[in-house]
C-alpha cells in the first residue's frame, strides 16, 4: 500500500514522478489546477494533449479515465490528466470520482512512477464537497493494488487541508 502524506500548497511546486491534473474531457486546459499546471508546465503539455486528442480521444477523455503526458517544465516526469465528475445532489457519481484516483494510479504504474501528487479532484469548479472528496480519495488509494510508494495529497488552502487532515486514515 502506498504511503499517504498531506501538504498544503500549490501542486505545481511539487517534486514527484507524476503530478495528477484535475482536467476536463477536452484536455485543452481550463481554470483551477488545470490552468496552473499548463501555465507553469508550458506549451509542451498542451501540445501533448492535442496529440492525444487527435490519436485517441477525438470525443474527449471520458469522466473517470486518466492519461499521461510530459510534465513540460514542472519538476516531475509526467502529468496524469484525469476527468472528475461534476457534483450532483441527485445522482451518486462517487464511483466516477473513485475511478479517477484508481485510473491515475494504474497509469502511474504503467509508467513506473513511484511518487504521485494528487489534488482534491472535483472539489473546486466541479463542486464536490471537500469532506466527501477526501473520504473517496483515501478509500480508493488505500484499496488500490499499486507499485506507487508515495501518494501526496496537495491541498490548496487551509480549509481543504484541515478537512483532509481530519479524515486521514
Ligand atoms: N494546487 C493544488 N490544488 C489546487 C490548485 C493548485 N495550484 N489550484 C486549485 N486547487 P479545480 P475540479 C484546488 O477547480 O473541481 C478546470 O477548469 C482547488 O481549491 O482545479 O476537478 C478543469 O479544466 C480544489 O480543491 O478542479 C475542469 O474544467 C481542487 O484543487 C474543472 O476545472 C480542484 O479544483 C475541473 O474541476
Amino acid at each position: 500500500m502506498a504511503n499517504l502524506t498531506l501538504v498544503q500548497g500549490d501542486i505545481t511546486a511539487q517534486s514527484v514522478d507524476a503530478i495528477v491534473n484535475a482536467a476536463n474531457s477536452s484536455l485543452l486546459g481550463g481554470g483551477g489546477v488545470d490552468g496552473a499546471i499548463h501555465r507553469k508546465g508550458g506549451p509542451e503539455i498542451l501540445e501533448a494533449c492535442r496529440a492525444l486528442r487527435a490519436s485517441h480521444y477525438g470525443k474527449g477523455l471520458p469522466t473517470g479515465r486518466a492519461v499521461a503526458t510530459t510534465a513540460g517544465r514542472l519538476d516531475a516526469r509526467w502529468v496524469i490528466h484525469t476527468v472528475g465528475p461534476v457534483w450532483s445532489a441527485t445522482e451518486d457519481r462517487s464511483g466516477l470520482l473513485a475511478s479517477c484516483y484508481r485510473e491515475s494510479l494504474a497509469v502511474a504504474d504503467e509508467l513506473g512512477a513511484r511518487s504521485v501528487a494528487f489534488p482534491a479532484i472535483s472539489t473546486g469548479i466541479y463542486g464536490w464537497p471537500m469532506d466527501d472528496g477526501a473520504r473517496i480519495a483515501y478509500e480508493t488509494v488505500q484499496a488500490a493494488r499499486t507499485g506507487v510508494e508515495g501518494v501526496r495529497f496537495v491541498l490548496f488552502d487551509e480549509r481543504s487541508y484541515e478537512t483532509f487532515a481530519a479524515r486521514l486514515p
